[in-house]
């Protein structure tokens, strides 16, 4: 039987097609939460990297749950990993919110990035109560990492080994596992892993080492030294916990150096928080932040892909850690998706339609045959508004009884002040306050009694009316 990992490179650059190419149908049907434009996953993987978020227990249904397997293929589980969730008892292990997380990923085809094995934080109290002898303390540690990795084997294709080794000047964090075993217990903890699954990359984990500082240089010679000793290391995350406008400019540089190791690098827990409220300015600082830090990992080869640390503003954990701040991730509390969002998508190659300063001067590539062929159509008019931009999805019906080939819709929006940033399914231009938007050659033809759909992202100041009227190559349409 093939694991997902397995199925995974099996389809190889076809199977990313063909799966790519299902999700752009169901696109057409997905419910408006949904952001416009090709989804990041699909993106993520014509360039060869994955997008990820983190996502707990309680997020896999409703519109977390669709939101992110349409627009992620890796998965992060927020907690359920960690030491206390899994072997909340000694011995006993409690994999059931794991595992649904894990079921979630499948069903969806994600990859799956587990998190954690070794670290400071979220530990039992028997364990950090139990005051073990040098020897149980190790054995623990090598039996829970050999346990949850063969649970999970063939399952999870990235581990977090080891998480947040490193005090910020560069020494080892003073925690049970170093102060007791010394640093001998990540090269300890990566070879376990290794054992228990062999096709797993092997990942250390940290926060503050996305620039050249004192932590990361403690982490580069720590990977160095790994290597040299042929300790089974894969990879460094890099969690990019930022604060707005603070990325650091040698981000990409740093990177660069760790993947001249001979390791890859990644992109972790990206999220950059700013003090509350939020508001246009900082959003697109933000958006600007999103970018540099997509930019750097694309940049590098060996990044493999980067993950959000959560999608949505609603269940960020930074405000209840950052008092006053937060909307850190690409989507805000409604589930809308922010500049931040557009910025990823961007970033990762989706095409953007921006309205020629003339007007096109060559012909519709199929010109229409049947017109004006508009007799009876019906437009519906969905909008998912912010505060400086929108996400138009339009459905045209065609009620004649002739089939259209070809089509023109037009409308106005009498005030304020629109600009559309990116189209789909269709060319969407702006003229004064004049809108056209002409089929593409897939989507020409709508039946007798059959409709077809488009959709566009715009700014916008002033003032957003929903438009009052349309054409369909030029006869009037109802409205809903
Ligand atoms: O997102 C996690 C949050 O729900 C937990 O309360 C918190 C407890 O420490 O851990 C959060 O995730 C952390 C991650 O595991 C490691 N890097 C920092 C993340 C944010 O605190």
């Amino acid at each position: 039987m093939f694991s997902k990992r397995t199925l995974r490179s099996a389809l190889g650059g076809s199977g990313v097609a063909l799966l790519a190419a299902a999700a752009a149908v169901v696109s057409l049907t997905i419910p408006s939460a949904q952001a416009a434009g090709t989804p990041l996953r699909d993106l993520a993987a014509a360039k060869g990297v994955y997008m990820g978020t983190a996502l707990m227990q309680n997020e896999l249904t409703g519109t977390s749950g669709s939101i992110a397997a349409a627009q992620f293929d890796s998965v992060t589980p927020g907690n359920e990993m960690k030491w206390e969730s899994v072997e909340p008892t000694r011995g006993t292990y409690n994999w059931g919110p794991a595992d649904q997380i894990v079921a979630f990923a499948q069903a969806h085809d994600m990859q799956v990035r587990g998190h954690n094995l070794v670290w400071h934080s979220q530990l039992p109290n028997w364990l950090t109560s139990g005051s073990f002898s040098n020897g149980d303390l190790h054995a623990i540690m090598i039996k829970h990492v050999t346990d949850e990795v063969t649970h999970f084997k063939g399952e999870v294709v990235h581990w977090d080994v080891v998480n947040e080794p490193f005090n910020e000047d560069g020494t080892f964090r003073s925690d049970l596992w170093y102060n007791q075993l010394g640093s001998s217990y990540i090269a300890d903890a990566l070879t376990a892993a290794h054992a228990a699954d062999p096709g797993a990359k092997l990942y250390i984990n940290d926060y503050n080492i996305e620039g050249q500082n004192a932590k990361s240089n403690a982490m580069y010679n720590l990977v160095k030294s790994l290597k040299a000793q042929g300790v089974p290391i894969d990879g460094v995350g890099f969690q990019a916990h930022f604060i707005l406008g603070q990325v650091p400019s040698d981000f990409k540089a740093n990177l660069q150096r760790f993947a001249d190791l001979g390791v890859d690098v990644a992109v972790t827990e990206l999220d950059v928080r700013m003090q509350l409220p939020s508001d246009a300015t900082k959003l697109q600082q933000q958006a600007a932040d999103y970018t540099t830090v997509m930019n750097d990992c694309l940049g590098v080869s060996r990044c493999k892909g980067v993950t959000v640390w959560g999608f949505t503003d609603a269940t960020s954990w930074v405000p209840s850690t950052f008092p006053g701040q937060g909307a850190a991730t690409p989507y805000d509390e409604n589930y809308q998706p922010k500049p931040a969002y557009t910025a990823i998508q961007t970033a990762l190659g989706g095409t953007t339609t921006t309205p020629p300063t003339t007007p096109p001067t060559t012909p519709p590539t199929t010109p229409p045959t049947t017109p004006p062929g508009g007799s009876g159509c019906a437009v519906t008019y969905g909008v998912n508004q912010w505060n400086t931009g929108f996400t138009a999805n339009i459905t045209v019906r065609n009620g004649g009884s002739a089939a259209v080939d070809g089509w023109t819709l037009k409308w106005t929006q009498s005030s304020g002040t629109q600009t559309v940033t990116q189209a789909w399914n269709a060319t969407v231009t702006r003229s004064g306050t004049g809108y056209t938007a002409t089929n593409l050659s897939y989507n020409a033809a709508i039946p007798a009694g059959g409709s077809t759909s488009f959709g566009f992202n715009a700014d916008w100041s002033g003032a957003n009316p929903a438009p009052a009227g349309f054409t369909l190559n030029g006869a009037a349409c109802s409205v809903s």
